[in-house]
């Protein structure tokens, strides 16, 4: 009997493969832009070329999910957020009861799981080590099974939602257990009565009603970032070819892994330590100044601000900066992030280069987990992709749904641009 996500998506499929089809019949050879030569070496900078139906980046607002501002669902459950992300719609009471018992129902870890892990060097690291869980656990992918089974097209995202759910409903179990491992404590069992985001917080092993309401808001806030950046670009390629979920969730997971992409949250929480550090506790606005004008004279950027595509506060800071305000106030490390707040925008306001000077999620998440206990850095990365898996398998699902064909675009060489680029006329 399936549950009522599947269908939902039963029902919601047929709409957009001819909304697909009707695109492509009706607008097939129309073009949508142009691709210049600095965004080719640019890493493709602005060009639109990617189809994303879970959420968008807007430059004013931020994370939009379905429609939706992310400042508005900050009080939504990570698992909310996957039915929106993947349904287009807020779940019910009754809905989302079902999913919570579609997840518990697929819990339970594999005992050979914890052998993979517990076999790597103590010193690996935990985003190396979920990695590499996801792909210990992509024997028990049903889509691979199907599909080798001879299981007709249309029927793909059916058995890729199933390893979806498989993955999403073991990611906060294993997750915990690379953080347990990590620490060299033993692991803490699963207590199902609880949320997703509840019991993941509970098996890290960190007490407390705040530090779940964290988790929770950091799960939820995490879950998706539209479809071109580094982890769900990569997540999308890779499942393109067809390869199920748990290689596809493993290689996004892998870019997130990257000190440009996921890893960027650890470098602005050494940054406000470093000034705790320096000044031997929250400085003065007016030292604050000087530090970082020092600082920008060195060539070093400012952690947690700017963006490549926002050019606002990021409403995620905001909605942690409320979280920080009710709950950690007085906390040295938030005072510390709140005078930041004060100063840096109108210093970077200055460089005519910055494009953004305002936070990004970055400039404050890794304080809150600090304060709450949570100080190992390099495992913050591993809470990025536990929420980022939600987002990856929305947009995997969805595509085998609309059945978005393998990714290949073409590449030319250096010396084919130098020589069918004409010179730009300013130039000669
Ligand atoms: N401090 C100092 N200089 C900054 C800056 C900052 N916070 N943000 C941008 N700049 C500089 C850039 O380094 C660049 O200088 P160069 O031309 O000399 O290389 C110039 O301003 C223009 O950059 P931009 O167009 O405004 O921003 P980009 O799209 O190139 O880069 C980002 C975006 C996030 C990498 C950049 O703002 C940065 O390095 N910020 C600090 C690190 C950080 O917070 N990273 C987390 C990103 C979170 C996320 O992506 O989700």
């Amino acid at each position: 009997m399936p549950g009522i996500l599947q269908a939902k998506l039963q029902e919601t499929i047929p709409g957009w493969r001819r909304q697909r089809l009707e695109l492509l019949q009706t607008r097939g050879e129309e073009r949508i832009g142009e691709i210049k030569v600095s965004q080719v070496l640019g890493g493709l900078r602005g060009a639109q070329g990617l189809v994303c139906d879970t959420s968008e980046v807007s430059p004013t607002q931020g994370l939009i999910v379905r429609g939706i501002p992310i400042g508005e669902l900050a009080s939504k459950s990570p698992e909310e957020m996957f039915y929106l992300l993947l349904t287009g719609e807020l779940a019910s009471g009754a809905v989302l009861n079902d999913l919570r018992q579609e997840l518990r129902q697929r819990a339970l870890i594999p005992d050979y799981l914890w052998k993979v892990l517990e076999a790597l060097p103590r010193d690996t690291h935990p985003m190396a080590m979920l990695s590499v869980a996801l792909l210990a656990l992509e024997r028990e992918s049903v889509f691979r099974r199907h599909y080798e089974d001879g299981m007709p097209k249309d029927q793909y995202w059916e058995s890729t939602l199933e390893d979806c759910l498989q993955l999403l409903a073991k990611l906060p179990a294993v997750a915990a257990g690379i953080y347990r491992l990590h620490i060299g404590r033993p692991r803490i069992a699963s207590r199902p009565e609880l949320e997703w985001s509840a019991d993941f917080a509970q098996m890290l092993g960190i007490g407390g009603e705040e530090f779940a309401k964290l988790m929770r808001l950091y799960l939820t806030l995490h879950c998706d970032h539209e479809g071109g950046n580094v982890s769900a670009f990569t997540s999308h390629t890779v499942g393109s070819a067809l390869s199920d979920a748990y290689y596809a969730i493993s290689a996004g997971l892998n870019g997130l892994a990257g000190p440009l992409h996921g890893l960027a949250n650890q470098e602005s929480l050494h940054f406000v330590l470093d000034i705790q550090n320096h000044f031997g506790g929250a400085p003065s606005e007016a030292q604050l100044r000087s530090y970082l004008k020092d600082r920008l004279q060195h060539g070093q950027v400012i952690p947690g601000y700017g963006h490549a595509v926002l050019r606002v506060t990021d409403p995620r800071y905001t909605a942690f900066h409320k979280f920080g305000e009710r709950y950690c106030r007085n906390e040295m490390m938030f005072s510390i992030v709140d005078r930041l707040f004060a100063v840096v925008p109108e210093i970077l306001k200055q460089q005519a280069k910055v494009q953004d000077p305002w936070p990004n999620v970055d400039a404050i998440s890794g304080s809150l987990l600090y304060h709450y206990g949570l100080k190992e850095f390099d495992y913050y990365t591993v809470l990025f992709g536990v929420s980022r898996a939600l987002g990856l398998c929305a947009q995997l699902v969805i595509n085998r749904a609309v059945g978005t064909p393998i990714m290949r675009p073409k590449s030319v060489s250096t010396s084919w641009l130098m020589e069918h680029v004409p010179v730009a006329a300013h130039v000669s």
